[in-house]
């Protein structure tokens, strides 16, 4: 058996792979110490971080526990969104499946949005499959996939795509927005803004 755990979150307002943690966690009412890392001066490529993440990228998530018979002090990094929604999901008991997206276009804004438009018109006809009538991604919880989502749809709010043609996702985006745990998660609710996009 091992204490309570302290969880550090190495975390940058306009990481969407950092927002989904966040979300998890505000979800699971898990309260995290922020420690902000600027991707924007490339903080993250700097000694100071690489001693915490040698792959550079954010998120990272500290683990900070005890072990209650010897008392020996535990302490690990996960480096992976996902790898820590998965460590959260069966250490805290939000989920789902996550989908790939592909390359295809040389111009960053073309190709950012010939994703966003194949990735929810495929997130769409999933929705209509597998969760019509259902309230969220993966049925009527909260789940992984819902996590996983929203830093997505932020970011493709950012290159103005038109969820006009997408209504279920629509339906679910409303949904999940007007959950606390997904606004307080929002980029633009975090509370060091050390930039914009
Ligand atoms: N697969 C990783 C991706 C992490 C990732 O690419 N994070 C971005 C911010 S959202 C980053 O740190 N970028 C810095 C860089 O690529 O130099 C995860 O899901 O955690």
């Amino acid at each position: 058996m091992t204490s309570k755990p302290a969880y550090h979150l190495y975390t940058f307002f306009a990481s969407g792979a950092a927002e989904r943690v966040r979300i998890a966690c505000n979800l699971k009412n898990i309260p995290l110490t922020f420690h902000y890392v600027n991707l924007q001066t490339r903080e993250h490529g700097g000694d100071t971080y690489r001693e915490v993440n040698p792959g550079a990228a954010i998120p990272t998530l500290v683990v900070e526990t005890t072990d209650d018979t010897t008392g020996e002090s535990i302490k690990f990094s996960i480096h992976q969104s996902v790898a820590i929604l998965e460590y959260l999901e069966e250490h805290e008991p939000v989920c789902a499946r996550v989908r790939k997206v592909r390359d295809s276009a040389d111009d960053e804004s073309a190709f950012a949005n010939s994703v966003f438009d194949e990735g929810f018109s495929v997130y769409e006809k999933m929705l209509e499959k597998f969760s019509k009538g259902k309230k969220y991604a993966a049925g009527d919880e909260v789940t992984l996939a819902d996590a996983c989502l929203m830093p997505q749809v932020q970011q493709a709010r950012l290159r103005k795509v038109d969820f006009e043609k997408w209504p279920l996702l629509r339906g679910l985006i409303e949904r999940l927005e007007s959950l606390e745990g997904f606004k307080k998660a929002t980029w633009n609710r975090q509370d060091v803004l050390s930039g914009s996009f």
